[in-house]
């Protein structure tokens, strides 16, 4: 037990003698400010047109855009909305169409519901005609070629978005 605390005592003799209070204080005070700035180092963030979503990848304001497969509209990517937003001034409709896309990254397919933003005249950029399962028009309940702002407030159509509802299951 002598020894252990000779050991002590030495130690804190030498440090007592080798160091001051001001420069303990100043070790304190470098340590505390040097970590409050390590979450400003610069970090690779998202750059424009980055994936949202680590397992999301493309450009949304592409038509070749995965969630895009069975869209037929101006995409509200370039219309001053998202691709599952509407611009402002503009309300989603109630009832839409319905896809099944593959997304590349996980190699899974999701529903996707292809909702029309209405109230203002059509956008008129970044047209998007991919229609996969898409029906002729006579098939109402298989076709895409139809304005869904027919169910909403305004039967105006401005563009179209992309709202991953879930999971597809395909029957085996
Ligand atoms: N669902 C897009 C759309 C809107 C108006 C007319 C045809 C298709």
């Amino acid at each position: 037990m002598k020894l252990f605390d000779r050991f002590f005592e030495n130690s804190a003799r030498r440090i007592a003698q080798t160091s001051s209070r001001r420069g303990m204080l100043k070790a304190i005070g470098g340590g505390l400010v040097g970590g409050a700035l390590i979450p400003l180092l610069p970090v690779a963030r998202a750059a424009d047109g980055a994936p949202k979503h680590p397992q999301d990848a493309g450009d949304p304001s592409s038509c070749d855009y995965w969630r895009y497969c069975a869209v037929d509209g101006f995409l509200c990517e370039c219309c001053g909305g998202t691709y599952n937003t509407c611009p402002p001034g503009t309300q989603m409709s109630p009832i839409t169409w319905i896809g099944t896309c593959l997304n590349p990254i996980d190699g899974r397919k999701y529903v996707i519901s292809y909702n029309d933003c209405c109230g203002k005249t059509q956008c008129g950029t970044c047209l998007c005609q991919r229609d996969e399962g898409d029906r002729p028009l006579y098939r109402a309940d298989k076709s895409n070629d139809v304005n869904w702002c027919l169910g909403a407030d305004s039967s105006i159509y401005h563009c179209s978005t992309a709202v991953v509802i879930g999971l597809a299951f395909e029957k085996e």
